[in-house]
């Protein structure tokens, strides 16, 4: 059993229960001429969340964690794409519209994919959701299911937006969840502290919140006791 100091309390986990969740690490998102500079958002401050997530991607994989990727997006012929959606604001460019990156929020244009240093690999199921929550017309609660996956790590962008209502909706469907505060990114400084106050608050009603540094550590300590149980040196 892996334990993570994180608030509002310790999170206890087994690495064979529990998945890692990398929420929309697409370029539409975190790169300059996507979806969400067309917003008129700052992407920048997006960028800072890739680096600490690679870390904990590759120490997820060496103890062989479970790992979920998502992508936000839409059919090309945009069939499964709300009018309500697409209306919304005054964007000068909409879904489905042309960007520097190909099509916005369309699957399969190079905007779409997942950022180079997050790319999954073989084994990691990439689930492609058309609203903002991960579970919302998708099969991901089937496939955590089908593994057994009893608690989520979550990373991902934006934390405000797809992340947290990924949270709420595991949270409903029975899921125990940690948000890695270093590994989501918000465009807005302060909608990132908010929604993860909000996740905690009292007695951590939507789920934990903690650092990177914190689940690596955890993670070590589970590895180095489970190696040192099976006789293997650590
Ligand atoms: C947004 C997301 N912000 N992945 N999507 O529209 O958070």
């Amino acid at each position: 059993m892996a334990r993570m100091n994180a608030e509002p309390y310790e999170f206890e986990f087994s690495l064979d229960k529990t998945a890692l969740v990398m929420i929309d690490f697409q370029r539409d998102f975190v790169y300059p001429g996507g979806f969400g500079e067309s917003l008129g958002n700052d992407v920048s401050l997006l960028l800072a969340a890739v680096g600490p997530a690679e870390l904990v991607l590759k120490a997820a994989r060496e103890a062989g964690m479970f790992v979920v990727h998502t992508r936000e997006g839409h059919r090309a012929d945009l069939s499964d794409l709300p009018d309500s959606k697409r209306d919304r604001g005054d964007a000068p460019l909409k879904i489905g519209d042309q960007g520097s990156m190909g099509r916005l929020l369309v699957r399969g244009e190079y905007g779409h994919g997942i950022v180079d240093e997050l790319a999954p690999i073989a084994g990691e199921p990439v689930v492609d959701k058309p609203g903002k929550g991960a579970f919302y017309a998708t099969d991901m609660d089937t496939i955590l299911r089908m593994r057994g996956i009893e608690k989520l790590i979550f990373t991902g962008v934006t934390t405000e937006v797809c992340v947290t209502t990924s949270v709420r909706e595991a949270n409903d469907r029975g899921f125990d969840a940690v948000v890695l505060e270093d590994c989501v990114g918000s465009y807005f400084p302060e909608f990132q502290s908010s929604a993860l106050a909000m996740i905690k608050a009292q007695g951590g009603i939507f789920g934990w919140v903690g650092q990177s540094q914190q689940f690596l550590t955890a993670l070590e300590d589970a590895v180095r006791e489970g190696a040192g149980r099976t006789g293997v040196a650590s």
